[in-house]
């Protein structure tokens, strides 16, 4: 049964979470060995986040563990309500989805000062006091950045199979479709592209906006930039994450463009359609990030409510695929 205090503390925000009944949430019967993790997800932006949400759901449904759960319809207002929602009701573990990575230190000092140990999961937050939270587990976006741009060197200017490729006269002119402003995945994704771009002069952004991860967004932008004369040619599209890509498919094939093939596509995530529009040559080259995170912020969770110390970064694997790969033996992937 929730306490009379904590019900009317979470009253505001009950209508999107899954809450199971707790008193104080930290199990006072340690033969329970019950953990309470609070954890705010950032939305249903994308088929990637969709599949985190589940990995995260599916990993909690285990013996010891109790899943407070929040969806913060993208909002980062609404994940600071979560969090002091967990911190009120006292549960043993936070762990975080930070939609952007400016904005926790107040909320994060409070779980701190209420002995609550902190996970950040998939983004990364900017903070001064490193301390305020145990640690972060995610993908390295500045490296899906750098994998993005190595691949269109190799494209470029050794294609294997190829004797040689003639660079074109002009610029290689590259638009970038940007994920959500000040996120660790849109921030770190574009310094690991430019990073290795720097030194190839041949390659030039033209045009870069953000798309806000969202495949709506993907194809409106996309259909403003092949109707811009200054903008239009476009020799690359270098997309922040599959969603946005597969709008921007559509508003090519709308024009006639034959993505894949007048225009290479380069995107990061790696969900199905992704792979599918690599396997028919619509795309050329798909960057992983595995959202598939769940498993490891049980364990993590865990250990923290045991008191225990976790490491401070821990990069989940992935891989690129390109057009070059064959395909044929890849799993199905699960968003
Ligand atoms: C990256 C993750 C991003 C995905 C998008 O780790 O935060 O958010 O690339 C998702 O698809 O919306």
């Amino acid at each position: 049964m929730i306490r009379k205090k904590a019900f009317c503390l979470l009253m505001p925000v009950l209508c999107c979470i899954v809450f199971f009944s707790c008193n104080s949430c930290k199990s006072e019967e340690p033969e329970h060995n019950v953990i309470f993790l609070g954890f705010s997800q950032i939305g249903a932006e994308s088929a990637w986040r969709n599949c985190n949400t589940r990995s995260v759901q599916e990993a909690a449904a285990q013996p010891g563990i109790q899943l407070v759960y929040f969806n913060a319809a993208q909002k980062q207002e609404n994940q600071i309500k979560a969090i002091r929602s967990f911190i009120a009701s006292q549960v043993d573990v936070i762990a975080f989805v930070p939609i952007v990575s400016e904005g926790w230190k107040n909320v994060l000092e409070e779980a701190r000062d209420a002995g609550i140990p902190v996970l950040i999961c998939d983004r990364e937050i900017n903070l001064d006091d490193e301390s305020l939270y145990a640690g972060y587990l995610g993908t390295d976006m500045v490296q899906e950045g750098r994998s993005a741009a190595e691949y269109l060197i190799k494209k470029f200017f050794n294609p294997p199979g190829e004797d040689s490729i003639i660079v074109p006269d002009n610029p290689i002119r590259i638009v970038e479709l940007r994920g959500t402003e000040g996120s660790s995945p849109a921030v770190n994704r574009a310094l690991g592209f430019r990073e290795v771009l720097k030194d190839y002069p041949e390659f030039r952004i033209t045009y870069s906006e953000s798309g806000d991860f969202l495949r709506s967004m993907g194809y409106e932008l996309m259909c403003k930039i092949l109707d811009d004369e200054d903008i239009g040619d476009m020799d690359v599209l270098f997309s922040h994450n599959d969603s946005m890509t597969l709008g921007a498919l559509d508003a090519m094939r709308e024009r006639g463009i034959r993505p894949g093939i007048d225009i290479v596509i380069v995107t990061i995530d790696a969900e199905q359609a992704a792979i599918d529009a690599l396997r028919r040559g619509e795309v050329n080259c798909v960057v992983e990030c595995n959202p598939k995170q769940g498993p490891d912020i049980m364990s993590l969770a865990f250990r923290l409510a045991r008191g225990e110390p976790i490491p401070r970064i821990i990069h989940i694997k992935e891989e690129v695929f390109t057009e070059w790969d064959d395909l044929s033996q890849l799993p199905p992937r699960g968003y």
